[in-house]
């Protein structure tokens, strides 16, 4: 399977990030590609790629232009009052707080254009979003020849049309599936396998029946993102429907999981989509340092051969997963679970 990617990735790399009222060495890390990389070299998954800079009307498709803006210009705006340290945002406006005014500082900016404290936003970070949407795009632009995996870094399903959070900026498998629909796919299915609710994902396409979103996750009463991610979100107006929640439990392990990924995948089979984007979090590992499934590498091959049973074309969109001595093995066993059996 070929494999694309950008170097540029490497320019987010943020000294430090907020976890649970602690500063800890970021476990969203430049490594997590370099893993996977490797593992892809040495057991010779296929050939590797470098995105192409496919401009910005494709992101524009799904982000704000005044979101895209701030994402492009914070950083030269934070460094002004603040230097180079990491830029985090500390408030948010939630329940009765004011949502239609933007602030005119930086602090605010950030504040209003987030959702979450865990998501440090640096020198680097808009050139390597930008270029991780381009990753989904030039994936994209190969899927006629066959399933492509898009190693994207930062990830993007928690990121909505106007807010970044989860570590995520811009949303690389919306992207991608918008790009699939504009180039002529009338379905278009994106099945969430991250541990943690594609809440970014879903309110994109919440109103929409042409693309048909499902995500398997942990239950949002006991983990992050909390508030989006039940099972009783089914899409609203013409999208009503068109939305599958699959929360799962605390400590769910493979013979649990199965099963929401069988429902799923009937879901997928009865809407009959053209072509399939697959959110791939490995967070749901039994290893992984922020999440609390516990599937094994095997599992995640098992994963690969019933997505292959779709025998639709696959874009494989990199999201989450954190344990870096499994990170490698576990998409190469998806990804190879799904082309020996496609
Ligand atoms: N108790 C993705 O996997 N919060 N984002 C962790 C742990 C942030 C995850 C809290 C999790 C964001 C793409
Ligand atoms: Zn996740």
């Amino acid at each position: 399977m070929l494999t694309v990617y950008s170097p540029a990735h490497q320019r987010h790399n943020p000294s430090l990030e907020l976890l649970d009222g602690k500063y800890v060495s970021p476990v969203e890390s430049p490594q997590r590609v370099s893993e996977i990389l490797q593992a892809i070299a040495t057991t010779q998954l296929g050939p590797t790629l470098e995105a192409q800079n496919l401009g910005l009307e494709a992101i524009l498709r799904i982000h704000d232009a005044d979101y895209v803006e701030f994402l492009s210009t914070a950083w030269s705006e934070w460094v002004v009052s603040h230097g180079t340290y990491d830029a985090l945002p500390l408030s948010a406006t939630t329940r009765s707080f004011r949502s239609d005014r933007r602030p005119r500082c930086i602090e605010g900016k950030l504040s209003y254009y987030s959702f979450d404290a865990g998501t440090p936003l640096t020198a680097g970070t808009w050139d390597a979003a930008i270029a991780s949407a381009h990753v989904a795009l030039t994936a994209q632009a190969h899927l006629e020849q066959g399933s492509v995996f898009a190693l994207c870094r930062p990830p993007g399903h928690h990121a909505t049309q106007n807010l970044y959070g989860g570590y995520c900026f811009l949303n690389n498998a919306a992207i991608a599936a918008q790009a699939l629909r504009d180039r002529g796919a009338e379905r278009v299915a994106i099945l969430d396998i991250d541990y943690h609710h594609g809440n970014g994902t879903q309110s994109i396409f919440y109103d929409r029946s042409d693309v048909l979103f499902l995500s398997i996750h942990a239950d949002p009463a006991d983990d992050y993102p909390f508030f989006s991610g039940y099972a009783d979100e089914g899409g609203i107006a013409q999208g009503d429907g068109f939305n599958h929640n699959y929360p799962l439990p605390l400590g769910t392990q493979w013979h649990l999981y199965q099963d929401a990924l069988h429902t799923a995948l009937h879901r997928i089979r009865q809407f009959g989509p053209d072509a399939l984007v697959i959110s791939l979090g490995v967070d749901t590992f039994e290893g992984d340092p922020i999440a609390k499934f516990c599937l094994h590498t095997d599992d995640y091959r098992a994963i690969g051969a019933l997505i292959a049973s779709l025998s639709r074309p696959v874009l494989f969109v990199m999201e989450g997963g954190y344990a870096m001595e499994a990170i490698g093995q576990n998409v190469v066993a998806l990804l190879r679970g799904y082309q020996d059996h496609a």
